[in-house]
């Protein structure tokens, strides 16, 4: 039988680690005819001519970090995407798929299939089971092993315990079961390739929300620290104060038993002197300063040596905000940004730094840490220093814009009177609890097994719950409005209620709607499965098998990867309870709106987190408002001290007091 276009992508994802040669694709398919796209090699084999894709040695660890990988992964997208559909696309791909770095192939496949308009109805398996080496420790990969010699039809799960990469005695280790979840870790490798670096393509803001995306992780993460009574995330201290807390991963590279890098504590940061990549810490430090610089004098330089002025006010509503100005500079985009040779490339280098702390000059021959790769590197308690290090210059820079006014603030005619969250029938009293899903490793394995081999993950998960708004419209017409709503904890490290300005950097977009009011009181409901931010599970290899044989409707399309996991959507909260507050704000559609015609709606869930496709982000406000800038200035005379205060002062604003509960029963 014929294979539909479903079963084609998903064998081509099947496997990435298979033994070269093991198809003959290049003379078969062509018949021993070379087919447009390939060349002739020398020895008259026909070869599909690549350019740097070949450039990254098979087996080696693929990073969207590091400037060679970005410049493989360009070439090797550029050629699958000359494909004109699937037939042809499924045999470029198996023309190639020996040739190249594994990793980087399912990358570019990924690219290509959310890129291409043609193939962007095909679903791409959980990321989890394409490449269960970056989820699932050696010791599974090994008990996997032995039991398919013992039962090669077994289908008995292995149970990962979720305290597998150390204990207690470390403070760090209370938060590990959420750094190291699946699900965030799945989310941050798909964004990556939503938002690629060095690609023809620049997508509406992706300065800007590469710095929202990834202070919004921040945020997460430190309101998960309180949970467990740790304090926020610190900042690197600069490159060169020993990192205190080391990682140990457990991971092994490309399923071989080899072990990714692993980082002491206290190490010190060296300049990495390795085959093809120098990175000299000074370097790092001089466009450190650089774009302080830009910061502090309002402007960037471009590659002529005139100003580029750095304002979220800019003149017109086409002109790039200085934010994403900003972020295109200092992650680096080495094609949008202003002046990549002055500017430099601080964000990617200090990933890569960081990743080879531990063998700088490759004397030992060990392989990059976790914080190397965009699948793992969320795992690495130095992930969130690093980008603590990136969010400070950024917030640096929105601490020079002016507070936002009454006006931007306010929406006259219309009262938030009540909000609150019902999760079973319970207000205001939002249970967690442990939850396990098992995913099959079969197809990212080599291991010939019949039975399938199921991988058990334990995570943090709840029940759906409902928001429920009581708004009164004192207008006489319809108004249309985006709703809000953030969650953030109500005390500190030390109990403290937080003012306006400490606790501006915690608060967690839980979701963005836009709803039409009618005159009067209106009652409004929202599923937090309809989130802003996340997106539905990654469908696995099963799920896409059984809908391909069957001719119902797809499975529901999330950002095609990208979003962030339902399943945490809350923070776990304490076992006795937790203080947070909840804030919800309605602003006027009529100002937030976008023109634009939508044109991808298949990858149009997490819109907060990953923008939508071909299309402008849907807010004209500066994301993270009205938290991105500093205390807001109110006529009244009154001081803002808290987020309280601020609600007190606007009738379109409320906010409420909720708990977060660990429940260990359910
Ligand atoms: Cu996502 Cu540093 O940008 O990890």
């Amino acid at each position: 039988m014929a294979k539909n276009g479903q079963r084609k992508v998903l064998d081509l994802f099947s496997r990435p680690f298979r033994e070269k040669n093991e198809s003959n694709i290049l003379t078969s398919r062509s018949g021993g005819q070379p087919m447009p796209h390939l060349v002739l090699r020398s020895g008259g084999q026909p070869v599909p001519d690549l350019g740097a894709a070949t450039n990254i040695p098979r087996g080696e660890i693929f990073s969207q970090f590091l400037s060679s990988h970005l410049e493989a992964a360009e070439s090797l997208c550029e050629y699958l995407m000359r494909a004109r559909d699937i037939d042809e696309f499924e045999s470029m791909a198996e023309e190639c798929r020996d040739l190249v770095n594994e990793q980087l192939f399912i990358y570019s496949l990924s690219f290509v299939i959310l890129r291409k308009p043609e193939l962007r109805k095909y679903r791409i398996p959980a990321i989890v089971e394409v490449l269960p080496s970056k989820f699932a420790t050696q010791e599974m990969l090994q008990v996997a092993m032995t039991q398919v010699k013992k039962d090669p039809t077994g289908t008995d799960p292995i149970v990962i315990e979720k305290d597998f990469t150390g204990n207690p005695l470390k403070a760090e280790h209370k938060v590990a079961y959420w750094r190291e979840d699946y699900g965030i870790n799945s989310h941050h490798w798909h964004w990556h390739y939503a938002f690629p670096l060095r690609q023809e393509e620049n997508r509406d803001r992706r300065g800007e929300i590469f710095f929202y995306m990834h202070q919004q992780m921040l945020a997460r993460y430190d309101m998960e620290r309180l949970c467990h009574g740790l304090n926020r995330t610190l900042a690197l201290n600069g490159l060169r104060e020993p990192i205190k807390d080391g990682y140990f991963s457990k991971l092994t590279v490309n399923n071989s038993g080899r072990p990714w890098g692993t980082r002491q504590d206290h190490t010190t940061l060296k300049d990495v002197s390795r085959v093809g990549r120098d990175i000299k810490i000074s370097r790092l430090e001089m466009y450190y300063s650089r774009l302080m610089d830009a910061i502090r004098q309002r402007f960037m330089l471009d590659d002529q040596g005139k100003e580029v002025p750095l304002t979220d006010d800019p003149p017109t509503k086409e002109s790039k905000r200085g934010i994403e100005i900003l972020g295109d500079a200092l992650e680096a985009d080495e094609r949008w940004s202003v002046n990549y040779p002055y500017y430099g490339n601080f964000h990617n280098l200090v990933h890569v730094l960081i990743a080879y702390s531990h063998d700088p000059d490759s004397a030992h021959n060990e392989e990059n840490g976790v914080i190397g790769n965009s699948a793992t590197a969320m795992r690495d308690p130095a992930f969130y220093r690093l980008h603590k290090l990136v969010d400070e210059i950024f917030q640096e820079y929105k601490m020079q814009q002016r507070p936002y006014t009454e006006e931007e603030l306010g929406l006259p005619g219309i009262k938030v009177t009540k909000v609150g969250v019902l999760q079973d029938g319970n207000p205001n009293d939002l249970k967690t609890r442990w939850k396990q899903r098992d995913f099959e490793a079969n197809r990212g394995l080599d291991f010939g097994r019949q039975g399938a081999i199921l991988f058990r993950f334990t995570h943090l998960d709840h029940q759906p719950f409902d928001y429920h708004l009581q708004v009164q419209n004192t207008l006489t017409a319809e108004k249309e409005v985006t709703v809000r709503i953030f969650l953030a904890p109500t005390f500190d490290e030390r109990g403290n209620k937080m003012s306006f300005m400490d606790q501006r950097l915690l608060w967690a977009e839980m979701d963005k709607f836009v709803v039409k009011l009618t005159p009067g009181e209106n009652h409004l409901v929202r599923s937090s499965l309809d989130s802003s931010i996340t997106a539905p599970e990654e469908a696995t290899f099963r799920d896409l098998e059984a809908e391909s044989g069957s001719s119902k409707e797809k499975i529901e399309f999330g950002q095609c990867g990208c979003g962030w996991p339902q399943h945490m959507l809350l923070p776990r909260g304490m076992p006795q309870g937790m203080h947070f507050q909840l804030f919800v704000m309605l602003t006027d559609y009529a100002v937030d709106k976008v023109d634009q015609v939508i044109r991808c709606r298949e990858c149009s869930n997490a819109v907060s987190y990953c923008g939508i496709l071909d299309s402008k982000f849907p807010d004209t406000r500066p994301m993270g408002f009205p938290f991105d800038r500093k205390t807001p200035e109110v006529n009244s005379g009154s001081k803002i001290e808290n987020v309280g205060d601020l609600a007190a002062q606007f009738d379109n604003m409320l906010t409420e007091d909720i708990k977060i509960t660990l429940s260990e029963t359910n």
